[in-house]
């Protein structure tokens, strides 16, 4: 058995850790062969649940989960991590304008990429789930001078496997059978759902008016219809993206990473790119053409990154 590595998950009593942490205690994140410490982080006022799900994990039994840490303290939270989830955020209320939201988000994760920075394994790899995802993912990334931009990512994977699916439906083909889709930009309505490297068989208007709207809109067609936001399937897709970002991929998935100025985008914007990912190096899919329609599309994303960073760094102080 090799040594374990600790691996912190934020918000550890919400709905998509609590598909999460079995996961990746059973396994699914790294194989049979790891085990694992986790560190998950609460609310104060939530600790309470939390120590629930502490005692379903360990009704489990799982042979690879050798600790369980519960804890409403940063420091305890993020101390010697290798792989962080940052899947708890400040949810959105009823009557607060998107500003308040970033703003309310950019105080807990100014706080977390700080803890990351000064408590962290130096090599530590982060997903942002917790919305607005790239934003979130932008500030704990500046909030850490000590780490590589390279570390701080941002999950646009439910979006691509929302995407493949629905191709794969379209065309009538197994999901496996479809490569090469790729989400632009931001998690948000805004993302542009790029199928041109992936089939020629589809038609624009098709593209256009069903497509693209319904890949867009689907975090808000599972709150319609489950009565509850996606859950099960972000869990999943932040399972897939850390385990690419660790085990590599040549296939195309999607990833928001900070830019290095590829496609015209504005150098370090969390963007979501097609990536490949080899030996831990996440490499921007290179030389795909960039019509106009995609050009606007792209431009689009960045300006609303643009006003996002912009909003945080007019209302955060000390930043
Ligand atoms: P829940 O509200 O069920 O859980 C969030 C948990 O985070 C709560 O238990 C809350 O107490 C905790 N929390 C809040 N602030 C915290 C802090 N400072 N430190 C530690 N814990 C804190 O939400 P859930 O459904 O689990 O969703 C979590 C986040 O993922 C939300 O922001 C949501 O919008 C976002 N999503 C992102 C997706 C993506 O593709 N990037 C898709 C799914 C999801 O909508």
């Amino acid at each position: 058995m090799k040594p374990p590595v600790r691996i912190v998950v934020t918000g550890g009593a919400g709905q998509i850790a609590y598909s999460l942490v079995f996961r990746i205690a059973s396994g699914e994140l790294f194989g049979s062969d790891q085990p694992i410490i986790l560190h998950l982080l609460e609310l104060p006022s939530i600790i309470k649940h939390l120590n629930g799900v502490g005692m379903e994990l360990n009704d489990c039994a799982y042979p690879l989960l050798y600790d369980i840490i519960i804890t409403d303290d940063v420091k305890t939270a993020f101390t010697d991590v290798e792989y962080a989830f940052l899947v708890g955020a400040a949810p959105r209320t009823k009557d607060m304008q998107r500003a308040d939201l970033i703003k309310a988000n950019a105080e807990i994760f100014k706080v977390q990429g700080k803890a990351l920075n000064n408590y962290a394994n130096s090599k530590v790899k982060v997903v942002v789930v917790g919305n607005p995802a790239n934003t979130n993912a932008y500030i704990a990334m500046r909030c850490a001078p000590d780490l590589a931009p390279e570390q701080f990512t941002a999950m646009t994977r439910l979006d691509h496997n929302r995407l493949l699916h629905q191709l794969a439906n379209k065309l009538q083909v197994n999901v496996a059978e479809i490569n090469n889709v790729i989400i632009w930009g931001n998690h948000s309505a805004s993302q542009y759902t790029d199928i041109r490297y992936a089939t020629t068989n589809v038609d624009q208007n098709w593209f256009i008016n069903d497509l693209m709207p319904c890949v867009q809109q689907r975090g808000t067609s599972i709150i319609e219809i489950r009565g509850k936001s996606s859950a099960a399937s972000a869990a999943y897709a932040a399972i897939s993206h850390m385990r690419d970002w660790v085990k590599g991929t040549d296939q195309w998935v999607s990833m928001a990473i900070p830019s290095d100025g590829s496609y015209g985008i504005k150098e370090g914007l969390i963007y979501s790119y097609p990536v490949t990912i080899d030996n831990g190096i996440i490499s921007i899919v290179q030389g795909l053409e960039i019509d106009e329609f995609s050009r606007k599309q792209l431009d689009k994303n960045q300006q609303e990154l643009e006003l996002e960073r912009e909003a945080v760094l007019t209302n955060l102080t000390g930043f």
